[in-house]
Protein backbone atom coordinates (compact mmCIF):
# COMPACT_ATOMS: atom_id res chain seq x y z
CA UNK A 1 0.00 0.00 0.00
CA UNK A 2 1.49 3.31 -0.56
CA UNK A 3 0.66 6.76 1.03
CA UNK A 4 -1.90 7.81 -0.81
CA UNK A 5 -3.94 4.70 -0.02
CA UNK A 6 -3.21 4.68 3.77
CA UNK A 7 -4.22 7.90 3.39
CA UNK A 8 -7.24 6.96 2.20
CA UNK A 9 -7.82 4.43 4.69
CA UNK A 10 -7.89 7.01 7.57
CA UNK A 11 -9.74 9.46 5.66
CA UNK A 12 -12.98 6.55 5.31
CA UNK A 13 -12.00 5.47 9.40
CA UNK A 14 -12.97 9.11 10.60
CA UNK A 15 -16.57 9.29 8.52
CA UNK A 16 -17.39 7.11 11.78
CA UNK A 17 -16.99 9.80 13.96
CA UNK A 18 -19.41 11.62 11.99
CA UNK A 19 -23.70 11.63 12.74
CA UNK A 20 -26.42 13.75 11.61
CA UNK A 21 -26.68 17.26 13.02
CA UNK A 22 -23.10 17.66 13.37
CA UNK A 23 -21.14 20.65 12.96
CA UNK A 24 -17.74 19.37 11.60
CA UNK A 25 -14.29 21.21 11.32
CA UNK A 26 -12.54 21.04 8.26
CA UNK A 27 -8.60 20.67 8.42
CA UNK A 28 -6.39 21.11 5.42
CA UNK A 29 -4.09 18.99 3.54
CA UNK A 30 -3.97 16.05 1.48
CA UNK A 31 -4.99 13.63 3.90
CA UNK A 32 -8.36 15.78 5.41
CA UNK A 33 -8.66 16.96 1.62
CA UNK A 34 -10.07 12.78 1.22
CA UNK A 35 -11.99 13.29 4.30
CA UNK A 36 -14.11 16.03 2.77
CA UNK A 37 -14.49 14.60 -0.62
CA UNK A 38 -16.19 10.93 1.22
CA UNK A 39 -17.93 13.08 3.25
CA UNK A 40 -19.48 14.84 0.14
CA UNK A 41 -20.41 11.15 -1.11
CA UNK A 42 -22.13 10.89 2.06
CA UNK A 43 -24.21 13.60 2.31
CA UNK A 44 -25.03 12.85 -1.64
CA UNK A 45 -26.38 9.84 -0.74
CA UNK A 46 -28.47 10.96 2.13
CA UNK A 47 -26.51 8.40 4.05
CA UNK A 48 -25.63 11.74 6.54
CA UNK A 49 -28.25 14.90 7.01
CA UNK A 50 -27.86 18.30 8.38
CA UNK A 51 -23.99 18.32 8.92
CA UNK A 52 -21.86 21.57 8.28
CA UNK A 53 -18.62 21.98 7.93
CA UNK A 54 -16.35 24.86 9.63
CA UNK A 55 -13.56 25.33 7.42
CA UNK A 56 -9.93 25.85 8.30
CA UNK A 57 -8.97 27.28 4.95
CA UNK A 58 -9.75 28.75 1.93
CA UNK A 59 -8.68 25.15 0.55
CA UNK A 60 -10.84 23.12 2.71
CA UNK A 61 -13.67 26.06 2.10
CA UNK A 62 -13.62 25.15 -1.71
CA UNK A 63 -13.28 21.74 -1.70
CA UNK A 64 -15.94 21.36 1.12
CA UNK A 65 -18.31 23.14 -1.46
CA UNK A 66 -17.32 21.27 -4.41
CA UNK A 67 -18.24 18.22 -2.71
CA UNK A 68 -21.55 19.88 -1.71
CA UNK A 69 -21.02 20.18 2.04
CA UNK A 70 -23.02 23.51 3.78
CA UNK A 71 -20.55 25.79 5.14
CA UNK A 72 -20.19 27.80 7.83
CA UNK A 73 -18.14 29.94 9.86
CA UNK A 74 -16.84 29.91 13.07
CA UNK A 75 -19.20 33.14 14.58
CA UNK A 76 -22.45 31.12 13.19
CA UNK A 77 -22.18 28.29 15.21
CA UNK A 78 -23.24 26.88 18.88
CA UNK A 79 -20.00 24.24 19.20
CA UNK A 80 -18.06 22.21 16.64
CA UNK A 81 -18.66 18.72 17.32
CA UNK A 82 -15.43 17.03 16.07
CA UNK A 83 -13.02 18.79 13.81
CA UNK A 84 -11.08 16.50 11.58
CA UNK A 85 -7.39 17.54 10.35
CA UNK A 86 -3.83 15.90 9.46
CA UNK A 87 -0.40 16.68 11.31
CA UNK A 88 3.29 16.48 10.03
CA UNK A 89 4.37 14.96 13.63
CA UNK A 90 2.49 13.01 15.92
CA UNK A 91 4.59 11.92 19.53
CA UNK A 92 3.85 9.42 21.65
CA UNK A 93 1.34 11.46 24.08
CA UNK A 94 -0.34 12.72 20.94
CA UNK A 95 1.61 16.15 20.72
CA UNK A 96 1.53 17.38 17.18
CA UNK A 97 3.43 19.58 15.34
CA UNK A 98 0.64 21.17 12.19
CA UNK A 99 0.80 24.13 9.57
CA UNK A 100 2.93 22.55 6.70
CA UNK A 101 -0.53 24.14 4.34
CA UNK A 102 0.35 27.36 6.54
CA UNK A 103 -3.44 27.15 8.01
CA UNK A 104 -2.34 26.09 11.55
CA UNK A 105 -3.46 29.66 13.10
CA UNK A 106 -7.18 28.82 12.31
CA UNK A 107 -6.51 25.22 12.14
CA UNK A 108 -5.77 25.67 16.23
CA UNK A 109 -9.07 27.89 16.98
CA UNK A 110 -11.49 25.44 15.65
CA UNK A 111 -9.45 22.10 16.77
CA UNK A 112 -9.17 23.25 20.22
CA UNK A 113 -13.07 24.19 20.08
CA UNK A 114 -14.15 21.15 19.07
CA UNK A 115 -15.65 17.91 20.86
CA UNK A 116 -13.99 15.41 19.22
CA UNK A 117 -10.65 16.48 17.69
CA UNK A 118 -9.73 13.50 15.27
CA UNK A 119 -5.92 13.78 13.57
CA UNK A 120 -5.63 11.54 10.83
CA UNK A 121 -2.11 10.66 9.73
CA UNK A 122 0.02 7.70 8.14
CA UNK A 123 2.66 6.14 10.19
CA UNK A 124 5.58 7.95 8.93
CA UNK A 125 4.45 10.57 11.14
CA UNK A 126 5.00 8.85 14.60
CA UNK A 127 8.04 10.10 16.44
CA UNK A 128 9.78 9.65 19.64
CA UNK A 129 9.40 13.37 20.26
CA UNK A 130 8.43 16.63 18.36
CA UNK A 131 10.84 18.76 16.63
CA UNK A 132 12.81 14.80 15.16
CA UNK A 133 11.84 15.30 11.28
CA UNK A 134 9.88 18.67 10.87
CA UNK A 135 10.69 21.97 12.02
CA UNK A 136 7.63 24.07 13.98
CA UNK A 137 5.70 26.34 11.84
CA UNK A 138 5.61 30.13 13.37
CA UNK A 139 3.36 32.55 12.22
CA UNK A 140 4.49 35.74 12.57
CA UNK A 141 3.25 39.52 12.04
CA UNK A 142 5.64 40.30 8.57
CA UNK A 143 7.52 43.45 10.48
CA UNK A 144 8.63 41.86 12.83
CA UNK A 145 10.21 38.56 11.39
CA UNK A 146 13.63 39.26 11.07
CA UNK A 147 13.54 40.15 14.96
CA UNK A 148 11.59 37.19 15.98
CA UNK A 149 14.14 34.63 13.36
CA UNK A 150 17.11 36.11 16.21
CA UNK A 151 14.87 36.36 18.95
CA UNK A 152 14.57 31.90 18.23
CA UNK A 153 18.13 31.03 19.16
CA UNK A 154 17.42 31.19 22.86
CA UNK A 155 15.72 28.49 22.08
CA UNK A 156 18.54 27.01 19.90
CA UNK A 157 16.19 27.01 16.94
CA UNK A 158 17.22 27.76 13.72
CA UNK A 159 14.69 29.09 12.01
CA UNK A 160 13.90 30.18 7.94
CA UNK A 161 11.05 32.02 6.34
CA UNK A 162 9.11 30.25 4.63
CA UNK A 163 9.56 31.17 0.70
CA UNK A 164 6.76 30.66 -2.12
CA UNK A 165 7.45 27.95 -5.13
CA UNK A 166 8.85 30.12 -6.99
CA UNK A 167 11.29 31.42 -4.19
CA UNK A 168 10.65 34.73 -5.56
CA UNK A 169 8.43 36.02 -2.47
CA UNK A 170 7.55 34.74 1.04
CA UNK A 171 4.34 32.64 1.60
CA UNK A 172 1.57 34.99 3.16
CA UNK A 173 -1.10 33.52 5.73
CA UNK A 174 -4.79 33.81 5.17
CA UNK A 175 -4.35 36.55 8.08
CA UNK A 176 -1.92 38.29 5.90
CA UNK A 177 1.15 37.16 7.86
CA UNK A 178 4.46 35.20 7.35
CA UNK A 179 5.75 32.06 8.68
CA UNK A 180 8.85 31.14 10.08
CA UNK A 181 10.16 27.49 9.81
CA UNK A 182 12.12 26.92 13.20
CA UNK A 183 14.24 23.88 13.34
CA UNK A 184 14.47 22.30 16.65
CA UNK A 185 17.61 20.05 18.61
CA UNK A 186 14.61 18.67 20.23
CA UNK A 187 11.01 19.42 22.00
CA UNK A 188 10.78 18.21 25.47
CA UNK A 189 8.16 19.69 26.60
CA UNK A 190 5.64 20.65 23.79
CA UNK A 191 3.29 22.40 25.94
CA UNK A 192 5.82 24.80 27.68
CA UNK A 193 7.00 25.22 24.26
CA UNK A 194 3.93 26.12 22.71
CA UNK A 195 3.37 28.49 25.87
CA UNK A 196 6.74 29.99 25.44
CA UNK A 197 6.80 30.30 21.52
CA UNK A 198 3.21 32.57 21.85
CA UNK A 199 4.95 34.67 24.32
CA UNK A 200 6.99 36.06 21.78
CA UNK A 201 5.90 39.51 20.50
CA UNK A 202 4.85 39.35 17.04
CA UNK A 203 4.04 36.01 17.30
CA UNK A 204 0.45 34.81 16.14
CA UNK A 205 0.41 31.07 16.91
CA UNK A 206 2.60 28.30 16.49
CA UNK A 207 2.38 24.71 14.91
CA UNK A 208 2.61 22.95 18.48
CA UNK A 209 -0.53 21.07 19.33
CA UNK A 210 0.06 20.36 22.70
CA UNK A 211 -2.75 18.30 24.63
CA UNK A 212 -5.24 19.10 21.93
CA UNK A 213 -5.79 15.69 19.90
CA UNK A 214 -8.48 13.32 21.13
CA UNK A 215 -8.13 10.26 18.73
CA UNK A 216 -5.32 9.46 16.12
CA UNK A 217 -5.60 7.11 13.24
CA UNK A 218 -3.12 6.00 11.70
CA UNK A 219 -2.71 4.05 8.49
CA UNK A 220 -0.66 1.68 8.71
CA UNK A 221 0.41 -1.93 6.15
CA UNK A 222 -1.96 -3.86 8.29
CA UNK A 223 -4.54 -1.00 8.42
CA UNK A 224 -5.32 1.52 10.62
CA UNK A 225 -4.73 2.01 14.81
CA UNK A 226 -6.45 4.18 16.63
CA UNK A 227 -4.06 5.93 19.41
CA UNK A 228 -6.07 7.88 21.90
C1 LIG B 1 -2.65 20.39 7.62
O1 LIG B 1 -2.12 19.66 6.57
C2 LIG B 1 -1.47 20.88 8.33
O2 LIG B 1 -1.60 21.34 9.62
C3 LIG B 1 -0.53 19.74 8.26
O3 LIG B 1 0.71 20.33 8.29
C4 LIG B 1 -0.82 19.18 6.91
C5 LIG B 1 -0.80 17.69 6.75
O4 LIG B 1 -1.00 17.48 5.39
P1 LIG B 1 -1.02 16.10 4.67
O5 LIG B 1 -2.21 15.38 5.19
O6 LIG B 1 -1.13 16.49 3.24
O7 LIG B 1 0.27 15.43 5.00
O8 LIG B 1 -3.43 19.57 8.39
Amino acid sequence: MDVEELKKLVAREALKFIEDDMVIGLGTGSTTAYFIRYLGQMIERGQLEDVYGVPTSHQARLLALEHGIPVVSLDEVDAIDVAVDGADEVDPSLNLIKGRGAALTMEKIIEYRAGTFVVLVDEGKLVEYLGKKMPVPIEVIPAAWKAIKEELEIFNARAELRMGIRKDGPVVTENGNFILDAWFERIDDPLDMEIELNTIPGVVENGIFADIADIVLVGTRDGVKRLE
